[in-house]
């Protein structure tokens, strides 16, 4: 029986994806690397240190990790600029419906997101109530496709993995949820996430009511 939903924060809950390429590409240009919307894509869901070894790779770069992580740090603090334009108005459409059916049908809900800024684009959002728990990019050490995240945001939450539907956009959160023994629900293109075992174009269509008529419990 589904008592809990574990939500993914960019691409799922808000498009945060946008201000991480503006900040990617805002420190690939002063390096005077290449970087565009392709790379950008490859770096769903993925963490900050993984996503900067994959854009130097597609350089042909090879940086000691020390450098890595000052560079990482530095698109962070990109980034952090671009977050606070986040507002109310910024859930993806359908987000923010689908949150409040969930909590007034009484389902518990965690957040589980690669991101190490949760908390604060959740802030921005004005949507940290929604959530009985967040779990973010500070609460495990290995990243998606590894299940951690949604382990410990199951084991916060007090329910089984089978008693949870994660929501993900990208290829290797679904892998992690599924991996971890997961209902899950891809947000996004059937190349991406048609290995869910529910899928929607946009979060849109994720009603309490489609959802449900899908994992019948
Ligand atoms: P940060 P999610 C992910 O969020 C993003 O999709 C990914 O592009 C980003 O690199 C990662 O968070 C880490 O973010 O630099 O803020 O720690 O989809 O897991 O909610
Ligand atoms: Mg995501």
């Amino acid at each position: 029986m589904i008592k809990a939903f574990i939500f993914d924060l960019d691409g799922v809950i808000t498009d945060t994806a946008e201000h991480h390429y503006l900040a990617w590409n805002r420190l690939a240009g002063e390096l005077g690397w290449n970087f565009d919307r392709e790379v950008n894509e490859k770096l769903r869901g993925v963490s900050r240190m993984d996503s900067i070894r994959i854009i130097q790779a597609h350089n042909n770069v090879s940086l000691p990790e020390e450098e890595l992580t000052e560079l990482a740090t530095r698109k962070n603090e990109y980034y952090l600029q671009g977050l606070e334009h986040i507002s109310p108005e910024d859930f993806l459409p359908g987000a923010k419906e689908l949150l409040t059916q969930l909590k007034s049908a009484g389902y518990k809900i965690a957040l589980g997101s690669a991101s190490k800024n949760s908390h604060k684009v959740l802030e921005q959002l004005q949507g940290k109530a929604f959530f009985d728990v967040i779990g973010d990019g500070n609460s495990v050490d290995k990243s998606k496709p590894a299940p951690d995240i949604f382990l410990f945001g199951a084991e916060q939450l007090g329910y089984k993995p089978a008693e949870c539907i994660v929501f993900e956009d990208a290829e290797s959160g679904v892998d992690a949820a599924k991996a971890g023994g997961f209902y899950s629900v891809g947000i996004g293109p059937e190349e991406r996430v048609g290995h869910a075992d529910l899928r929607f174009d946009s979060m849109k269509e994720a009603t309490l009511f489609s959802v449900k008529s899908h994992f019948q419990d």
